[in-house]
């Protein structure tokens, strides 16, 4: 995973997904995703991928214009993903990421963020089992023009695991848009040698309400509680954290998130800036846990 400023060309490698938001910090953290059998990687439909026989790992983008009509292009978008997925034989979502600019653009419901949800929503919903079937996610704000999508979809399905501290994205009530965000906070996948935890970007909101608004610190601080509380309720020990991501607002405040991340995580995450969906939240983190079968 390569993250780039502005203006750079898209990558040609299937593998490499480029993603549009400035890191802030260290600029040469970059992410990697391994496999231990051979991958094999190539472009179809529009798509990048790599798969292994048991994850698919695939981008896709939307160009800018498409974006006026967001519910549409959103609803479209994911369409082509379920294709896509069940031809390859990957029917099982198990996590995506969506970066898209502008994200606060337009009023009350028409905002860019809701229509989104309203899109990836009506694409979803038709699917057996909805609500117990969802992916982990992110959603983020860019200033590059257009919409990234990338996933991880498996030939079997994952666990879907619901945060205690918060109430289930897909069941919050209507005040935060015409429909409710189709995602899960976190995805198990075991494997042979280990379980992974992929866990969805995580805000500062207990029940379903934004906590500390306008206080990053007191933001962050309330993340690690819930990240805390998510990882306790999924069974097995020795929970140890894979790769984190860190997305800010303001650039301005990356070194006491920083500095604070470092007390609570005993690591330093990979920070990008990137616009929250909720107007009131300040940051985010996102990542893995894994553990090693014994
Ligand atoms: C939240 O918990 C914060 O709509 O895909 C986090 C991760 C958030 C994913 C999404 C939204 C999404 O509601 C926002």
């Amino acid at each position: 995973m390569r993250f780039a400023a502005d203006g750079s060309a898209p990558d040609k490698d299937p593998r490499c997904v480029r993603v549009g938001l400035r890191v802030l910090g260290d600029q040469a953290l970059q992410e990697h995703w391994r496999s231990p059998v051979p991958v094999q990687s190539g472009q179809h439909d529009g798509f990048g991928y790599s798969e292994n026989g048991d994850v698919l790992f695939a981008q896709m983008r939307v160009e800018e214009e498409a974006l006026d009509n967001m519910e549409r292009a959103t609803f479209e978008a994911y369409n082509r993903i379920g294709t896509f997925t069940r031809a390859r034989g990957y029917p099982n979502l198990l996590r995506t990421w969506n970066y898209f600019h502008d994200i606060h653009r337009g009023d009350g419901d028409h905002e860019r963020y809701r229509q989104f949800v309203a899109g990836r929503y009506r694409a979803l919903a038709g699917q057996a089992d909805f609500a117990q079937s969802l992916p982990a996610a992110t959603a983020i704000g860019t200033r590059e023009p257009g919409m990234l999508i990338y996933f991880l979809a498996g030939r079997i399905a994952g666990r879907q695991v619901e945060n205690p501290r918060q109430v289930s994205a897909f069941e919050y009530p209507p005040q935060y848009g015409p429909r409710s965000p189709s995602f899960s906070r976190a995805a198990l996948v075991r494997a042979e040698d280990g379980d992974c935890l992929l866990v969805s970007g995580t805000a500062s909101i207990v029940g379903h309400a934004s906590r500390h608004p306008g206080d990053a610190a007191a933001q962050l601080q309330e993340i690690a509680r819930n990240l805390e509380a998510l990882r306790q309720s999924v069974p097995g020990a020795g929970w140890r954290p894979g790769s984190l991501k860190l997305y800010l607002r303001e650039p301005a405040q990356l070194a006491m998130l920083s500095a604070l991340f470092q007390q609570h995580f005993g690591t330093l995450p990979l920070c990008c800036e990137g616009d929250i969906c909720r107007r009131d939240l300040l940051v985010e983190i996102e990542g893995t846990f894994t553990t090693t079968r014994v």
